[in-house]
């Protein structure tokens, strides 16, 4: 299996498992990755997702080994088959995601990375976007999540030379939430997966997409969705319980609903 999924709790860890190749993509693999995102997407039961690599990197993009060397093939198709579908349902899924960065996360493997909600690393994190040196431009939604982040002077840099982002310089630019020893990452994970998987879930997905929408929202149609949100979000019997454990001064017990 390319693709493995675990569950601990309401956490599902979805895992690409090619280490040879840095967990590059081949077209089976991005055909179990998405499927296995919109699976998680769909089941109320799963109320987190981490999204891991295994062996020493992240996810090194496109498998550049599963295409016959000079072969003519349709790149757009194969983005809009299957990267830009992987993208929009990590953005779009309502609960929280975090990227597992314990190695390199190039090409569309750093797309995936930065389309998550939060992303965790250590020592070893390295973020390239690999794309012009094989002379091809910034895909999967790259050009403007990693601008986002770090300018677009920056984003433009690490477009030109492809040069590797350390980790300290990603948490520096708030791309990491959390940099921690590589020996720490998984139980850092793991507390950070269960913590969110144990929130207020409606709430979250209501906060995920207030952000996302922010971007490209006029302040007036902002303030509208947040009212809308907040009306949702204070009839969630999550609200009740939250305001309950205030008054009687003990930890809340989300359901998610
Ligand atoms: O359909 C489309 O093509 C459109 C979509 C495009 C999206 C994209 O993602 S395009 C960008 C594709 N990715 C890359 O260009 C990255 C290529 N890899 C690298 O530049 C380097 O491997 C890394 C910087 C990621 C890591 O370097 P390093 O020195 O830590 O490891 P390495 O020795 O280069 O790699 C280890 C093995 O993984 C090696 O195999 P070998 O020689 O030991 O048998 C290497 O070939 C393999 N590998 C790494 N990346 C890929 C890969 N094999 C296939 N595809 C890869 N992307």
């Amino acid at each position: 299996m390319t693709v493995e999924l675990s569950q601990e709790g309401a956490v599902q860890t979805i895992t690409i498992n090619r280490p040879e190749v840095l967990n590059a993509l081949d077209q089976e693999t991005k055909a179990s990755y998405l499927s296995a995102l919109q699976k998680a997407a769909r089941n109320p039961e799963v109320r987190c997702v981490v999204l891991a690599g295994s062996g020493r990197a992240f996810c090194a993009g496109e498998d550049l080994k599963s295409h016959p060397e000079g072969a003519k093939r349709s790149f757009r198709e194969s983005l809009v088959s299957a990267y830009n579908p992987i993208i929009q349902t990590i953005c779009e899924m309502d609960k929280p995601v975090i990227a597992r960065l314990q190695g390199v996360a190039a090409g569309a493997g750093l797309s995936i990375a930065l389309a998550a909600d939060l992303r965790i690393g250590s020592d070893g994190t390295r973020l390239i976007a690999a794309f012009s040196r094989i002379g091809l431009v910034p895909d999967s939604g790259l050009s403007q999540m990693l601008a986002r982040y770090v300018g677009p002077g920056v984003a433009l840099e690490m477009f030109y030379t492809a040069r590797p982002m350390e980790a300290e310089e990603a948490a520096r630019f708030g791309i990491l939430n959390a940099l921690v020893p590589a020996d720490q990452l998984d139980a850092t994970v793991s507390t950070w997966a269960q913590n969110l998987a144990t929130g207020p879930t409606l709430a979250f997905a209501l906060t995920k997409q207030a952000v996302r929408r922010a971007d490209r929202a006029s302040l007036a149609e902002l303030l509208q969705f947040e009212a809308a949100a907040q009306e949702l979000a204070g009839a969630s019997q999550d609200h009740q319980e939250g305001v309950s454990a205030f008054l009687e001064k003990r930890p809340p017990r989300f359901s998610g609903r």
